[in-house]
């Protein structure tokens, strides 16, 4: 093999060896640089005698043709490659399934105000609705709350702009205001037959929702839900109130064999007023009285207040918390656990 071959040999042999462009660029100037070896071939051209220059010239051209060929392939089998290596990289797979974007779900006490609406509408309860910002009329007046009520008091109840010095406006603290309203609505209905001295249809409703108290600890938050009940009508008494009661928290609870005490209590609302407690007959609460709600007939100021006759019309009332009851009935034991926004602790009631 004479040196301009052995010259092409090395030289895509040391193309051969470069793995990246930069590495080509190195190995190309060592054959085809100003300081290549093809330069300095030509440049010895000059000493050979006249009758040699030609034939020798057109040689040593054959042979930088050629490696310039070999460093071609090269860059494109490198340009090649990194576009393989690319490729793959980037690859999609477009038969794979398409992302599951979730599905998502109700909030824990949310799916409890539907379970408490589906029971009281089965017992024909109507479902209220009403301002979150009231008055302190429909709040606590219309209640037979006293002006002096501890529960009046400004580190008790959020009060807002608008309404006036005395009857300010404030976030509801409970739902018995949607009760009052639905109340006196409907006595305005039925005005013309009760002047008439005819009966008008019983008041039978619930009155779910948000309210707002100065408080927050692991079983007291800002904002909380509460779930009121009403049913007045001319001969409705307390144990129409402990069937209802005792047939809804069985059926919220589902269980047949749980236990309800009514036990002795006072509201301004209410008289007698009675707290409600709830016993498990088994199961991990099993034996403990646990307080779920409050109740009474309807103090007679209140039916006053709704428009109604207190010595023909009469009633009762209750009040829950269905954050309270949805703790129980799933065995959380933080309220604040409801309202942090925690996506995985809230996936789990989905
Ligand atoms: C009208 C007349 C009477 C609603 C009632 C309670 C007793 C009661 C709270 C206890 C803590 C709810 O669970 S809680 O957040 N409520 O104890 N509420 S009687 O009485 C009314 C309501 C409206 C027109």
């Amino acid at each position: 093999m004479n040196e301009l071959d052995a010259l092409v040999d090395s030289a895509r042999a040391g193309f051969a060896q470069a793995t990246t462009p930069a590495d080509l660029e190195n190995a190309k100037a060592q054959y085809l640089g100003k300081s290549g070896r093809i330069t300095e071939l030509m440049k010895g051209m000059a000493a050979l005698p006249v009758d040699e220059k030609k034939s020798r010239g057109a040689a040593i051209n054959q042979a930088k043709q050629a490696i310039e060929a070999a460093l071609t392939d090269r860059r494109q089998a490198l340009a090649d490659a990194e576009l393989q290596s690319q490729l793959k990289a980037e690859a999609l797979d477009v038969t794979l399934p398409g992302r599951q974007r979730g599905s998502g779900g109700l909030h824990p006490v949310s799916l409890t105000l539907e379970r408490i609406e589906a029971i009281f509408g089965s017992m024909g309860f109507e479902v209220a609705d009403g301002p979150e910002i009231e008055s302190d009329w429909f709040n606590f007046t219309a209640l037979n709350t006293p002006e002096d009520h501890p529960a009046r008091s400004m580190h008790d109840t959020f009060y807002v702009e608008g309404g006036s010095a005395k009857a300010p406006n404030l976030l509801r603290t409970h739902t018995s205001p949607m009760q009052i309203r639905h109340a006196v609505q409907h006595v305005k209905r039925h005005r013309a037959a009760l002047d008439a001295g005819q009966s008008m249809p019983e008041i039978r409703v619930i009155a779910p929702g948000r309210t707002y108290r100065v408080d927050s600890d692991a079983t007291h938050s800002p904002m909380f839900h509460q779930c009121e009940g009403l049913w007045v009508g001319e001969n409705v008494s307390f144990k129409d109130l402990k069937f209802v009661f005792t047939d809804f928290c069985r059926t919220f609870f589902e269980s047949d064999d749980l236990v309800l005490r009514f036990r002795p209590s006072f509201f301004p609302f209410t008289e007698p007023s009675a707290e409600i407690d709830i016993q498990f007959q088994q199961g991990p609460l099993a034996g403990r009285w646990l307080e779920v709600a409050g109740s009474g007939q309807v103090h007679p100021n209140v039916v006053r207040n709704m428009g109604l006759d207190p010595e023909r019309y009469i009633g009762f009332a209750f009040g829950m918390g269905p954050d309270r009851l949805t703790m129980l009935r799933y065995g959380v034991n933080d309220l604040r656990l409801f309202f942090d926004g925690d996506v995985r602790f809230l996936a789990q009631f989905r």
